[in-house]
Protein backbone atom coordinates (compact mmCIF):
# COMPACT_ATOMS: atom_id res chain seq x y z
CA UNK A 1 0.00 0.00 0.00
CA UNK A 2 1.56 3.79 -0.97
CA UNK A 3 1.69 5.34 1.83
CA UNK A 4 -1.18 8.58 2.05
CA UNK A 5 -0.38 11.28 3.00
CA UNK A 6 -2.91 14.55 4.55
CA UNK A 7 -2.82 16.51 1.52
CA UNK A 8 -3.79 13.57 -0.71
CA UNK A 9 -6.87 12.72 1.65
CA UNK A 10 -7.81 16.67 0.89
CA UNK A 11 -7.72 15.84 -3.20
CA UNK A 12 -9.64 12.44 -2.58
CA UNK A 13 -12.41 14.48 -0.84
CA UNK A 14 -12.21 17.00 -3.61
CA UNK A 15 -12.90 14.40 -5.87
CA UNK A 16 -15.59 12.84 -3.92
CA UNK A 17 -17.23 16.39 -3.52
CA UNK A 18 -16.56 16.11 -8.02
CA UNK A 19 -14.69 19.53 -7.51
CA UNK A 20 -12.41 18.83 -10.89
CA UNK A 21 -10.23 22.11 -10.88
CA UNK A 22 -8.01 23.79 -8.28
CA UNK A 23 -6.11 27.19 -9.12
CA UNK A 24 -3.30 28.09 -7.33
CA UNK A 25 -0.30 29.67 -6.44
CA UNK A 26 2.73 28.16 -4.87
CA UNK A 27 4.00 28.92 -1.55
CA UNK A 28 5.54 27.35 1.21
CA UNK A 29 2.59 26.37 3.26
CA UNK A 30 1.04 24.57 0.44
CA UNK A 31 3.76 22.59 -0.67
CA UNK A 32 1.73 19.14 0.36
CA UNK A 33 -1.40 20.14 -1.09
CA UNK A 34 0.72 21.42 -4.38
CA UNK A 35 2.46 18.24 -4.37
CA UNK A 36 -0.63 15.77 -4.02
CA UNK A 37 -2.65 17.77 -6.83
CA UNK A 38 0.96 16.98 -9.18
CA UNK A 39 1.36 13.71 -8.49
CA UNK A 40 -2.11 12.33 -7.55
CA UNK A 41 -4.06 10.31 -9.10
CA UNK A 42 -5.28 10.45 -12.76
CA UNK A 43 -9.11 11.48 -11.15
CA UNK A 44 -7.59 14.25 -8.70
CA UNK A 45 -8.65 17.98 -9.51
CA UNK A 46 -6.92 19.58 -12.33
CA UNK A 47 -4.55 22.16 -11.01
CA UNK A 48 -4.45 25.46 -12.75
CA UNK A 49 -1.23 27.77 -12.60
CA UNK A 50 -1.96 31.27 -11.25
CA UNK A 51 0.65 34.21 -11.55
CA UNK A 52 -1.37 35.96 -8.69
CA UNK A 53 -4.03 34.43 -6.39
CA UNK A 54 -6.31 37.49 -7.15
CA UNK A 55 -6.69 35.22 -10.54
CA UNK A 56 -7.22 31.94 -8.42
CA UNK A 57 -10.15 33.26 -6.73
CA UNK A 58 -11.05 35.36 -10.02
CA UNK A 59 -11.49 32.53 -11.58
CA UNK A 60 -13.11 30.28 -9.59
CA UNK A 61 -15.27 33.32 -8.91
CA UNK A 62 -16.39 33.12 -12.95
CA UNK A 63 -16.05 29.61 -13.13
CA UNK A 64 -19.20 28.77 -10.33
CA UNK A 65 -21.13 31.38 -12.09
CA UNK A 66 -20.75 29.67 -15.31
CA UNK A 67 -21.34 26.23 -14.61
CA UNK A 68 -22.92 26.03 -11.08
CA UNK A 69 -19.98 23.64 -9.92
CA UNK A 70 -17.74 25.04 -7.37
CA UNK A 71 -13.86 25.19 -8.07
CA UNK A 72 -10.77 24.82 -5.18
CA UNK A 73 -8.80 27.48 -5.05
CA UNK A 74 -5.75 26.90 -2.92
CA UNK A 75 -3.45 30.13 -1.35
CA UNK A 76 -0.12 30.61 0.15
CA UNK A 77 -0.80 31.60 4.21
CA UNK A 78 -0.88 35.44 5.06
CA UNK A 79 1.05 37.18 1.89
CA UNK A 80 -1.30 34.60 -0.07
CA UNK A 81 -4.26 35.29 1.45
CA UNK A 82 -3.73 39.36 1.58
CA UNK A 83 -3.33 39.58 -2.24
CA UNK A 84 -6.48 36.87 -2.50
CA UNK A 85 -8.45 39.33 -0.03
CA UNK A 86 -10.42 41.77 -3.01
CA UNK A 87 -11.05 39.40 -4.66
CA UNK A 88 -12.49 37.27 -2.14
CA UNK A 89 -14.59 40.72 -1.06
CA UNK A 90 -15.72 40.71 -4.77
CA UNK A 91 -17.01 36.80 -4.60
CA UNK A 92 -18.37 37.69 -0.71
CA UNK A 93 -21.22 40.39 -2.09
CA UNK A 94 -21.89 37.96 -5.32
CA UNK A 95 -22.92 35.30 -2.86
CA UNK A 96 -20.76 32.85 -4.94
CA UNK A 97 -19.82 29.60 -3.80
CA UNK A 98 -15.72 28.79 -3.88
CA UNK A 99 -13.69 26.53 -1.57
CA UNK A 100 -10.03 28.08 -0.67
CA UNK A 101 -7.81 26.58 1.19
CA UNK A 102 -5.22 28.30 2.40
CA UNK A 103 -2.23 27.05 3.63
CA UNK A 104 -1.08 27.57 7.42
CA UNK A 105 1.92 26.99 9.82
CA UNK A 106 3.47 24.35 10.59
CA UNK A 107 1.58 25.69 14.04
CA UNK A 108 3.59 23.94 16.17
CA UNK A 109 6.38 26.26 16.44
CA UNK A 110 9.07 23.22 17.26
CA UNK A 111 8.56 22.85 13.40
CA UNK A 112 9.17 26.24 11.95
CA UNK A 113 12.08 27.03 10.18
CA UNK A 114 13.58 30.05 11.40
CA UNK A 115 11.86 33.71 10.15
CA UNK A 116 9.94 32.85 7.17
CA UNK A 117 7.73 30.63 9.43
CA UNK A 118 6.96 32.74 11.98
CA UNK A 119 6.13 36.02 10.55
CA UNK A 120 4.25 34.09 8.32
CA UNK A 121 2.83 31.33 10.94
CA UNK A 122 -0.74 33.76 12.00
CA UNK A 123 -2.46 32.28 15.15
CA UNK A 124 -5.95 32.69 13.41
CA UNK A 125 -4.89 32.64 9.55
CA UNK A 126 -8.95 33.03 8.49
CA UNK A 127 -9.28 36.57 10.64
CA UNK A 128 -7.70 38.45 7.32
CA UNK A 129 -10.91 37.24 5.51
CA UNK A 130 -13.68 36.38 8.18
CA UNK A 131 -16.06 39.22 7.58
CA UNK A 132 -15.85 37.98 3.80
CA UNK A 133 -16.54 34.13 4.37
CA UNK A 134 -19.65 32.44 5.35
CA UNK A 135 -17.28 28.85 6.21
CA UNK A 136 -14.45 29.89 8.07
CA UNK A 137 -12.15 27.08 9.47
CA UNK A 138 -8.57 26.00 11.38
CA UNK A 139 -9.36 22.14 12.07
CA UNK A 140 -6.53 20.92 14.55
CA UNK A 141 -6.61 17.24 12.92
CA UNK A 142 -6.90 15.92 9.60
CA UNK A 143 -10.29 14.09 10.45
CA UNK A 144 -11.38 17.17 11.62
CA UNK A 145 -10.17 18.87 8.17
CA UNK A 146 -11.86 16.99 6.10
CA UNK A 147 -15.40 17.54 8.06
CA UNK A 148 -14.46 21.11 7.77
CA UNK A 149 -14.42 20.70 3.99
CA UNK A 150 -17.43 19.02 3.85
CA UNK A 151 -19.16 21.59 5.47
CA UNK A 152 -17.46 24.65 3.81
CA UNK A 153 -18.81 23.51 0.67
CA UNK A 154 -22.30 23.10 2.00
CA UNK A 155 -22.36 26.17 3.29
CA UNK A 156 -20.64 28.30 0.16
CA UNK A 157 -23.57 26.85 -1.92
CA UNK A 158 -26.30 28.83 0.21
CA UNK A 159 -28.39 30.21 1.04
CA UNK A 160 -27.17 33.20 1.11
CA UNK A 161 -23.79 31.29 -0.22
CA UNK A 162 -20.75 32.62 -0.36
CA UNK A 163 -16.89 32.22 -0.20
CA UNK A 164 -15.73 29.46 2.01
CA UNK A 165 -11.84 29.00 3.80
CA UNK A 166 -10.49 26.31 5.60
CA UNK A 167 -6.84 26.84 6.62
CA UNK A 168 -4.59 23.72 6.86
CA UNK A 169 -1.35 23.68 8.74
CA UNK A 170 1.00 22.75 6.91
CA UNK A 171 1.53 19.93 9.35
CA UNK A 172 -1.32 18.31 8.65
CA UNK A 173 -0.74 17.96 5.10
CA UNK A 174 2.13 16.61 5.45
CA UNK A 175 1.39 14.18 8.02
CA UNK A 176 0.83 9.96 7.46
CA UNK A 177 -2.55 9.68 7.20
CA UNK A 178 -4.34 6.12 6.75
CA UNK A 179 -6.33 6.19 9.85
CA UNK A 180 -8.28 9.14 8.45
CA UNK A 181 -9.24 7.59 5.11
CA UNK A 182 -12.22 6.19 7.13
CA UNK A 183 -13.68 9.60 7.34
CA UNK A 184 -14.08 10.05 3.61
CA UNK A 185 -17.06 7.29 3.47
CA UNK A 186 -18.99 10.53 5.09
CA UNK A 187 -18.18 13.14 2.54
CA UNK A 188 -21.01 13.62 -0.17
CA UNK A 189 -21.63 16.38 -2.68
CA UNK A 190 -24.11 19.22 -1.47
CA UNK A 191 -27.24 19.58 -1.55
CA UNK A 192 -28.52 22.74 -3.17
CA UNK A 193 -31.70 23.41 -0.75
CA UNK A 194 -33.65 26.85 -1.50
CA UNK A 195 -35.98 28.87 1.36
CA UNK A 196 -39.22 28.70 0.43
CA UNK A 197 -41.30 32.39 0.99
CA UNK A 198 -43.62 32.52 3.96
CA UNK A 199 -46.94 32.08 2.12
CA UNK A 200 -48.52 35.26 4.14
CA UNK A 201 -46.07 37.63 2.52
CA UNK A 202 -46.99 35.95 -0.50
CA UNK A 203 -50.75 36.50 0.18
CA UNK A 204 -50.15 39.99 0.56
CA UNK A 205 -48.24 41.21 -2.03
CA UNK A 206 -50.78 39.18 -4.07
CA UNK A 207 -53.12 41.55 -2.54
CA UNK A 208 -51.36 44.29 -3.75
CA UNK A 209 -50.75 42.98 -7.26
CA UNK A 210 -54.78 42.22 -7.82
CA UNK A 211 -55.14 46.17 -7.46
CA UNK A 212 -51.97 46.99 -9.32
CA UNK A 213 -52.59 49.48 -12.63
CA UNK A 214 -49.27 49.10 -13.66
CA UNK A 215 -46.74 46.96 -12.10
CA UNK A 216 -43.03 47.10 -12.98
CA UNK A 217 -40.60 43.53 -12.73
CA UNK A 218 -36.86 44.87 -12.03
CA UNK A 219 -34.13 41.79 -12.21
CA UNK A 220 -30.52 42.57 -12.20
CA UNK A 221 -28.11 40.06 -10.91
CA UNK A 222 -28.55 36.69 -12.84
CA UNK A 223 -31.33 34.60 -11.95
CA UNK A 224 -31.18 30.93 -12.94
CA UNK A 225 -33.59 29.58 -15.11
CA UNK A 226 -36.35 28.37 -13.79
CA UNK A 227 -36.41 32.20 -11.68
CA UNK A 228 -35.93 33.92 -15.81
CA UNK A 229 -39.03 31.55 -16.46
CA UNK A 230 -41.41 31.55 -13.69
CA UNK A 231 -40.74 35.88 -14.02
CA UNK A 232 -41.86 35.52 -17.67
CA UNK A 233 -44.62 33.67 -16.87
CA UNK A 234 -45.43 36.43 -13.76
CA UNK A 235 -45.57 38.97 -16.16
CA UNK A 236 -47.99 37.21 -18.48
CA UNK A 237 -50.43 36.37 -16.13
CA UNK A 238 -50.36 40.33 -14.70
CA UNK A 239 -49.76 41.90 -17.56
CA UNK A 240 -46.31 43.60 -16.07
CA UNK A 241 -43.55 45.17 -17.59
CA UNK A 242 -40.19 42.99 -17.32
CA UNK A 243 -36.88 45.40 -16.99
CA UNK A 244 -33.59 43.67 -16.87
CA UNK A 245 -31.46 46.30 -14.53
CA UNK A 246 -28.33 43.99 -14.42
CA UNK A 247 -28.65 44.12 -18.65
CA UNK A 248 -28.17 40.35 -18.99
CA UNK A 249 -30.39 37.44 -20.10
CA UNK A 250 -33.37 37.02 -17.57
CA UNK A 251 -35.53 39.08 -19.26
CA UNK A 252 -35.50 37.76 -23.21
CA UNK A 253 -34.92 40.49 -25.13
CA UNK A 254 -38.11 40.76 -27.78
CA UNK A 255 -40.44 39.68 -25.29
CA UNK A 256 -43.59 42.10 -25.53
CA UNK A 257 -43.55 42.58 -21.92
CA UNK A 258 -39.73 43.72 -21.97
CA UNK A 259 -39.14 47.29 -21.55
CA UNK A 260 -35.84 47.51 -20.60
CA UNK A 261 -35.17 49.95 -23.58
CA UNK A 262 -37.99 51.55 -23.55
CA UNK A 263 -38.21 55.47 -22.68
CA UNK A 264 -39.62 56.43 -19.23
CA UNK A 265 -40.47 52.42 -18.61
CA UNK A 266 -40.84 53.25 -14.86
CA UNK A 267 -43.55 56.08 -16.02
CA UNK A 268 -46.91 55.44 -14.37
CA UNK A 269 -45.94 52.29 -12.73
CA UNK A 270 -47.12 51.78 -9.23
CA UNK A 271 -45.78 48.37 -8.06
CA UNK A 272 -42.11 47.40 -8.49
CA UNK A 273 -41.29 44.08 -8.04
CA UNK A 274 -37.40 43.66 -7.12
CA UNK A 275 -36.25 40.43 -7.64
CA UNK A 276 -32.67 39.83 -6.84
CA UNK A 277 -31.63 43.41 -7.05
CA UNK A 278 -28.31 44.79 -5.79
CA UNK A 279 -30.01 47.47 -4.44
CA UNK A 280 -33.43 48.78 -3.96
CA UNK A 281 -32.04 52.22 -4.37
CA UNK A 282 -30.19 51.66 -7.26
CA UNK A 283 -33.59 50.26 -8.83
CA UNK A 284 -34.74 53.61 -8.40
CA UNK A 285 -32.37 55.84 -9.32
CA UNK A 286 -31.88 54.16 -12.65
CA UNK A 287 -35.65 54.35 -13.47
CA UNK A 288 -35.87 57.90 -12.45
CA UNK A 289 -38.26 57.55 -9.65
CA UNK A 290 -38.18 60.33 -6.61
CA UNK A 291 -35.46 59.22 -3.28
CA UNK A 292 -36.53 56.43 -1.04
CA UNK A 293 -39.56 57.53 0.95
CA UNK A 294 -40.73 60.12 -0.77
CA UNK A 295 -42.92 58.49 -3.82
CA UNK A 296 -45.79 57.79 -2.20
CA UNK A 297 -47.70 56.61 -4.84
CA UNK A 298 -44.96 53.63 -5.50
CA UNK A 299 -45.29 50.16 -3.57
CA UNK A 300 -41.82 48.44 -3.40
CA UNK A 301 -41.76 44.70 -2.78
CA UNK A 302 -38.12 43.30 -2.34
CA UNK A 303 -38.11 40.04 -3.55
CA UNK A 304 -34.74 37.80 -2.38
CA UNK A 305 -32.15 36.07 -0.47
CA UNK A 306 -29.36 39.45 -0.79
CA UNK A 307 -30.56 40.72 2.80
CA UNK A 308 -29.60 37.57 4.43
CA UNK A 309 -25.89 38.71 3.49
CA UNK A 310 -26.04 41.88 5.32
CA UNK A 311 -25.06 40.14 9.11
CA UNK A 312 -21.25 41.40 8.06
CA UNK A 313 -19.26 44.27 8.53
CA UNK A 314 -20.72 45.78 5.35
CA UNK A 315 -24.44 46.86 4.86
CA UNK A 316 -24.70 45.65 1.06
CA UNK A 317 -27.90 48.12 0.17
CA UNK A 318 -28.34 51.81 0.90
CA UNK A 319 -31.23 52.73 3.30
CA UNK A 320 -34.03 50.70 2.49
CA UNK A 321 -37.36 52.74 1.38
CA UNK A 322 -40.44 51.60 2.98
CA UNK A 323 -40.58 48.05 1.49
CA UNK A 324 -42.36 44.28 1.82
CA UNK A 325 -39.57 41.69 1.92
CA UNK A 326 -40.33 38.33 0.46
CA UNK A 327 -36.79 36.75 1.95
CA UNK A 328 -37.04 33.39 -0.23
CA UNK A 329 -35.79 31.97 -3.16
CA UNK A 330 -36.81 34.32 -6.16
CA UNK A 331 -38.03 31.29 -8.53
CA UNK A 332 -40.12 30.06 -5.57
CA UNK A 333 -41.22 33.04 -4.20
CA UNK A 334 -42.29 34.62 -7.88
CA UNK A 335 -44.04 30.63 -8.46
CA UNK A 336 -45.99 31.18 -5.78
CA UNK A 337 -47.04 34.94 -6.62
CA UNK A 338 -47.97 34.04 -10.05
CA UNK A 339 -49.98 31.08 -8.59
CA UNK A 340 -51.58 33.54 -6.07
CA UNK A 341 -52.61 35.94 -9.07
CA UNK A 342 -55.45 35.54 -12.06
CA UNK A 343 -55.10 36.78 -15.33
CA UNK A 344 -55.23 40.36 -15.72
CA UNK A 345 -58.73 41.64 -17.67
CA UNK A 346 -57.47 45.41 -17.40
CA UNK A 347 -53.95 45.71 -17.90
CA UNK A 348 -54.31 46.39 -21.75
CA UNK A 349 -51.90 49.11 -21.59
CA UNK A 350 -48.79 48.07 -24.49
CA UNK A 351 -45.88 48.03 -22.57
CA UNK A 352 -43.86 47.51 -26.18
CA UNK A 353 -45.08 50.74 -27.31
CA UNK A 354 -43.07 52.41 -25.63
CA UNK A 355 -40.06 50.33 -26.86
CA UNK A 356 -37.01 52.33 -28.44
CA UNK A 357 -35.52 51.92 -31.85
CA UNK A 358 -33.45 49.14 -31.77
CA UNK A 359 -31.58 50.75 -34.96
CA UNK A 360 -30.21 53.76 -33.43
CA UNK A 361 -26.78 52.31 -33.07
CA UNK A 362 -23.91 53.82 -34.96
CA UNK A 363 -22.56 50.98 -37.24
CA UNK A 364 -19.63 53.34 -38.42
CA UNK A 365 -18.52 54.78 -35.16
CA UNK A 366 -16.04 52.66 -32.84
CA UNK A 367 -17.55 51.97 -29.68
CA UNK A 368 -20.02 49.98 -27.63
CA UNK A 369 -22.82 49.68 -30.53
CA UNK A 370 -19.93 48.64 -33.14
CA UNK A 371 -18.20 46.39 -31.14
CA UNK A 372 -21.10 44.17 -29.39
CA UNK A 373 -22.98 44.38 -32.81
CA UNK A 374 -19.59 42.88 -34.66
CA UNK A 375 -19.17 40.21 -32.03
CA UNK A 376 -22.64 39.12 -32.55
CA UNK A 377 -22.01 38.70 -36.34
CA UNK A 378 -18.70 36.84 -36.01
CA UNK A 379 -20.44 34.56 -33.67
CA UNK A 380 -23.68 34.61 -35.21
CA UNK A 381 -25.52 30.51 -34.55
CA UNK A 382 -23.29 29.42 -31.45
CA UNK A 383 -24.53 29.37 -28.02
CA UNK A 384 -22.47 32.52 -26.51
CA UNK A 385 -21.93 32.58 -23.26
CA UNK A 386 -21.04 36.41 -22.14
CA UNK A 387 -18.83 36.50 -18.72
CA UNK A 388 -18.18 40.02 -18.69
CA UNK A 389 -19.14 43.20 -19.97
CA UNK A 390 -22.39 45.08 -21.02
CA UNK A 391 -21.32 47.92 -23.26
CA UNK A 392 -23.85 50.08 -22.21
CA UNK A 393 -26.79 47.57 -23.02
CA UNK A 394 -25.51 47.28 -26.34
CA UNK A 395 -24.42 43.66 -25.63
CA UNK A 396 -27.73 42.34 -24.70
CA UNK A 397 -29.49 43.72 -27.75
CA UNK A 398 -27.13 42.89 -30.41
CA UNK A 399 -26.95 39.39 -29.14
CA UNK A 400 -30.51 39.63 -28.38
CA UNK A 401 -30.09 37.36 -24.84
CA UNK A 402 -32.61 34.84 -23.98
CA UNK A 403 -31.65 32.86 -21.13
CA UNK A 404 -29.85 34.12 -17.66
CA UNK A 405 -27.20 31.49 -18.39
CA UNK A 406 -26.35 33.47 -21.34
CA UNK A 407 -24.88 36.36 -19.63
CA UNK A 408 -23.20 35.52 -15.67
CA UNK A 409 -23.27 39.22 -14.78
CA UNK A 410 -21.08 41.80 -12.48
CA UNK A 411 -18.38 41.20 -9.66
CA UNK A 412 -20.42 41.53 -6.99
CA UNK A 413 -17.89 43.65 -5.35
CA UNK A 414 -17.00 46.19 -7.99
CA UNK A 415 -13.37 45.44 -7.37
CA UNK A 416 -11.22 46.12 -10.51
CA UNK A 417 -8.90 42.73 -11.86
CA UNK A 418 -12.42 40.79 -12.31
CA UNK A 419 -13.16 40.83 -15.53
CA UNK A 420 -10.27 38.94 -16.83
CA UNK A 421 -9.76 36.37 -14.45
CA UNK A 422 -13.32 35.51 -14.25
CA UNK A 423 -13.99 35.08 -17.53
CA UNK A 424 -11.38 32.70 -17.77
CA UNK A 425 -12.96 30.73 -15.04
CA UNK A 426 -15.93 30.93 -17.54
CA UNK A 427 -13.91 29.39 -20.17
CA UNK A 428 -12.34 26.53 -18.08
CA UNK A 429 -15.76 25.27 -16.88
CA UNK A 430 -17.20 25.24 -20.45
CA UNK A 431 -13.95 24.26 -22.08
CA UNK A 432 -15.06 20.95 -24.13
CA UNK A 433 -18.23 21.91 -24.24
CA UNK A 434 -20.57 23.62 -27.39
CA UNK A 435 -20.82 27.19 -25.14
CA UNK A 436 -18.64 29.90 -26.74
CA UNK A 437 -17.17 32.00 -23.73
CA UNK A 438 -16.88 35.97 -24.42
CA UNK A 439 -15.71 38.31 -22.05
CA UNK A 440 -15.96 42.22 -22.52
CA UNK A 441 -12.82 43.94 -20.84
CA UNK A 442 -12.00 47.57 -20.33
CA UNK A 443 -8.24 48.64 -20.40
CA UNK A 444 -7.98 49.79 -16.53
CA UNK A 445 -9.43 47.19 -15.35
CA UNK A 446 -7.45 44.03 -17.18
CA UNK A 447 -4.01 46.09 -15.93
CA UNK A 448 -4.86 44.50 -12.82
CA UNK A 449 -4.26 41.36 -13.32
CA UNK A 450 -3.17 41.05 -16.84
CA UNK A 451 -0.90 37.90 -16.23
CA UNK A 452 -4.13 36.01 -15.73
CA UNK A 453 -3.39 36.37 -19.62
CA UNK A 454 -0.83 33.39 -19.34
CA UNK A 455 -2.72 30.80 -17.60
CA UNK A 456 -5.56 31.24 -20.70
CA UNK A 457 -2.40 30.21 -22.95
CA UNK A 458 -1.02 27.58 -20.74
CA UNK A 459 -4.09 26.19 -20.02
CA UNK A 460 -5.39 26.28 -23.47
CA UNK A 461 -8.65 28.19 -22.42
CA UNK A 462 -10.98 28.67 -25.39
CA UNK A 463 -12.14 32.42 -24.98
CA UNK A 464 -12.56 35.77 -26.83
CA UNK A 465 -11.26 38.22 -25.05
CA UNK A 466 -12.28 41.77 -26.48
CA UNK A 467 -10.77 44.72 -25.05
CA UNK A 468 -11.94 48.40 -25.38
CA UNK A 469 -9.16 50.39 -24.81
CA UNK A 470 -9.64 54.00 -24.48
CA UNK A 471 -6.26 54.60 -22.88
CA UNK A 472 -7.51 55.31 -19.23
CA UNK A 473 -10.11 55.05 -16.19
CA UNK A 474 -13.07 56.48 -18.24
CA UNK A 475 -15.36 56.44 -15.16
CA UNK A 476 -12.79 58.33 -12.78
CA UNK A 477 -12.74 61.01 -15.50
CA UNK A 478 -15.96 61.56 -15.19
CA UNK A 479 -15.58 62.04 -11.48
CA UNK A 480 -12.08 64.09 -11.92
CA UNK A 481 -13.85 66.75 -14.53
CA UNK A 482 -17.08 66.78 -11.09
CA UNK A 483 -14.37 67.20 -9.02
CA UNK A 484 -12.13 69.87 -10.67
CA UNK A 485 -15.49 71.67 -11.91
CA UNK A 486 -17.03 72.13 -8.30
CA UNK A 487 -14.01 73.93 -7.35
CA UNK A 488 -13.09 75.86 -10.37
CA UNK A 489 -10.03 74.23 -11.66
CA UNK A 490 -8.88 72.81 -14.55
CA UNK A 491 -10.62 69.73 -15.84
CA UNK A 492 -7.86 68.72 -18.28
CA UNK A 493 -5.54 69.02 -15.63
CA UNK A 494 -7.25 66.65 -13.46
CA UNK A 495 -8.04 64.27 -16.02
CA UNK A 496 -4.46 64.07 -16.83
CA UNK A 497 -4.15 61.86 -13.83
CA UNK A 498 -6.79 59.00 -14.66
CA UNK A 499 -4.90 58.67 -18.46
CA UNK A 500 -2.70 55.27 -19.31
CA UNK A 501 -1.38 56.85 -22.41
CA UNK A 502 2.25 58.53 -21.69
CA UNK A 503 3.38 55.86 -22.54
CA UNK A 504 -0.04 53.81 -24.16
CA UNK A 505 0.14 50.54 -23.22
CA UNK A 506 -0.08 47.84 -25.98
CA UNK A 507 -2.77 45.31 -24.79
CA UNK A 508 -2.46 42.80 -27.77
CA UNK A 509 1.05 42.97 -27.43
CA UNK A 510 0.82 42.19 -23.55
CA UNK A 511 -1.28 39.36 -24.78
CA UNK A 512 1.16 37.98 -27.72
CA UNK A 513 3.98 38.13 -24.53
CA UNK A 514 2.29 35.67 -22.59
CA UNK A 515 1.53 33.23 -25.65
CA UNK A 516 -2.53 34.35 -26.61
CA UNK A 517 -2.85 35.08 -29.69
CA UNK A 518 -4.05 38.77 -29.96
CA UNK A 519 -5.53 40.82 -32.65
CA UNK A 520 -4.90 44.70 -33.20
CA UNK A 521 -4.99 47.23 -32.32
CA UNK A 522 -8.14 47.78 -34.22
CA UNK A 523 -9.52 51.66 -34.68
CA UNK A 524 -11.99 51.82 -37.49
CA UNK A 525 -15.40 49.57 -36.91
CA UNK A 526 -15.12 48.44 -40.52
CA UNK A 527 -12.37 46.21 -39.59
CA UNK A 528 -14.16 44.44 -36.35
CA UNK A 529 -16.36 41.71 -37.66
CA UNK A 530 -13.72 40.47 -39.85
CA UNK A 531 -11.27 40.57 -36.88
CA UNK A 532 -13.35 38.97 -34.59
CA UNK A 533 -14.00 36.22 -37.08
CA UNK A 534 -10.69 35.57 -37.71
CA UNK A 535 -10.35 35.26 -33.54
CA UNK A 536 -13.19 32.85 -33.80
CA UNK A 537 -11.03 30.30 -35.58
CA UNK A 538 -8.25 30.69 -33.36
CA UNK A 539 -10.97 29.77 -30.50
CA UNK A 540 -12.33 26.85 -32.40
CA UNK A 541 -8.95 25.27 -32.56
CA UNK A 542 -8.97 25.68 -28.60
CA UNK A 543 -6.78 28.55 -27.94
CA UNK A 544 -7.40 32.01 -25.99
CA UNK A 545 -7.65 35.10 -28.41
CA UNK A 546 -7.88 38.86 -27.90
CA UNK A 547 -8.80 41.69 -29.92
CA UNK A 548 -7.55 45.23 -28.81
CA UNK A 549 -9.78 47.85 -29.78
CA UNK A 550 -8.63 51.38 -30.16
CA UNK A 551 -11.90 53.26 -28.73
CA UNK A 552 -12.16 57.36 -28.01
CA UNK A 553 -9.24 58.04 -25.55
CA UNK A 554 -10.73 59.53 -21.54
C1 LIG B 1 -9.43 47.63 -7.12
C2 LIG B 1 -10.10 48.88 -7.53
N1 LIG B 1 -9.41 50.05 -7.56
C3 LIG B 1 -10.01 51.19 -7.95
C4 LIG B 1 -11.33 51.20 -8.27
C5 LIG B 1 -12.02 52.54 -8.65
N2 LIG B 1 -12.47 52.54 -10.06
C6 LIG B 1 -13.76 52.33 -10.38
S1 LIG B 1 -14.02 52.42 -12.01
C7 LIG B 1 -12.41 52.78 -12.32
C8 LIG B 1 -11.93 53.01 -13.72
C9 LIG B 1 -12.13 51.82 -14.62
O1 LIG B 1 -11.43 51.99 -15.83
P1 LIG B 1 -11.57 50.96 -16.99
O2 LIG B 1 -11.60 49.57 -16.44
O3 LIG B 1 -10.54 51.22 -18.01
O4 LIG B 1 -13.02 51.22 -17.58
P2 LIG B 1 -13.59 52.59 -18.19
O5 LIG B 1 -14.17 53.34 -17.04
O6 LIG B 1 -12.46 53.31 -18.85
O7 LIG B 1 -14.63 52.15 -19.16
C10 LIG B 1 -11.68 52.81 -11.14
C11 LIG B 1 -10.22 53.08 -11.08
C12 LIG B 1 -12.04 49.98 -8.18
N3 LIG B 1 -13.35 49.90 -8.44
N4 LIG B 1 -11.39 48.85 -7.84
Amino acid sequence: MPTVFGSDLILKVLTRLDIRHVALNPGATLRGIHESLMNGDYSAPEPISCLHEGVAVGMAHGYFKASDRLMGVGLHDTVGLLNASMAIFNAWVDRTAILMLTGTGPLDAEHRRPWIDWIHTVGDQGEIVRHMTVWNDQPASVDALLVSIQRAIQTAVGPPGGPALVSVDLTLQETRATAASEMLHLVQPPMRQRIAPDPRAVDAVAAILRTSHRPLIVTDRPLRAEGSQEVVRLAERVGAGLYDLGQGGNVPVGHPNDVTDAVGSASGCDLLLCVDTRDVGLVLQRLGRPAAGSDHELTIVNIGVGELGAQSWLVPNSRPPKCLYIRADPALAIGALTDASTTASRRTWSWHAARQAEESWLANVIGPASIAHAAAEATAGRDVLIAHGTLGGWVRRAFRLQRPDQHIGRSGGEGLGYALPATLGAALAMRGSDRFVIGFQTDGDLLYLPQALWTAAHHQLPVLLIVENNRGYGRDAVHQRHAAAARGRSEATAVAGVRIDDPPVGIAALARSMGVSAFGPISSASGLAGTFRAAVEIIDAGEPALVEVLTEPV
